[in-house]
């Protein structure tokens, strides 16, 4: 007899779910390999640290940041863009490790984009409490490429809202592997994340992680 000794196993195996008219959510898509994800993410973190950006109007984003390959998503008093060096150590980011860019590739491929090569991936790191409000991802070149996300540790919820701030949004809750595809006409939908409840993930800890990749050159 065998037990599942954890809420994510017990959630069961690779599913699909649509989300939108070109969003997929693939549940536990990135399940198995999650340690050797954290691990390579350790590695980025060592070169290139989790720091709280600040926003244009001045306030500290909740949600710590970092980034690998060629672009890294930046914030500060000038405004929000991507660029190809570090502010904080002043170098390159940190090349996108083999294994970030194969599980993009293979999520991207499995919600129907073939030849997704992304440049850039956003790492989030949120403690309890952490949020992102809402907005829409439009500083990359290129809004044709999907983005790729995946999260790790402990759940949140995901709001998925329409083309303009005021529409609706529907509440998808995001768990540990689970990895979301989004492109076509939904990868400017307005998304957000509410404030993340207490928690503790056996494997992450008290925090969630998730990893954006994006075409942004
Ligand atoms: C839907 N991150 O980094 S990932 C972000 O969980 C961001 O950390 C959230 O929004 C997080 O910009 C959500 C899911 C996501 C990412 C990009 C999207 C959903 C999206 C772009 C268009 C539509
Ligand atoms: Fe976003």
């Amino acid at each position: 007899m065998t037990f599942s000794l954890f809420d994510d196993d017990a959630l069961g195996g690779p599913t699909t779910e649509q989300l939108g008219p070109a969003s997929f959510v693939l549940r536990a898509f990135a399940r198995d390999r999650a340690s050797a994800l954290l691990e390579a993410i350790d590695r980025v973190e060592t070169l290139s640290p989790f720091r709280n950006m600040r926003t244009p109007g001045g306030h500290t984003m909740s949600v710590a940041m970092t980034s690998c390959g060629s672009l890294g998503w930046i914030s500060d008093a000038r405004g929000y863009r991507y660029s190809a060096l570090d502010p904080l150590s002043g170098k390159p980011w940190p090349a996108m490790p083999d294994l970030l860019l194969n599980l993009a590739q293979e999520a991207a491929l499995a919600a129907g984009f073939a030849d997704f090569t992304p440049d850039a991936c956003l790492i989030n790191r949120y403690l309890p409490g952490a949020r992102m409000s809402l907005h829409q991802d439009r500083d990359e070149r290129n809004l044709g490429a999907p983005i790729v996300s995946v999260s790790l540790g402990i759940p949140a919820t995901f709001l998925f809202g329409g083309m303009q701030r005021s529409d609706p949004t529907e509440r998808v809750h995001l768990r540990h592997g689970d990895v979301v595809v989004w492109g076509g006409e939904d990868r400017l939908r307005f998304h957000g994340i509410l404030p993340l409840k207490h928690n503790d993930h056996r494997l992450v800890g008290p925090r969630r992680i998730n990893l954006t990749f994006r075409r942004a050159g």
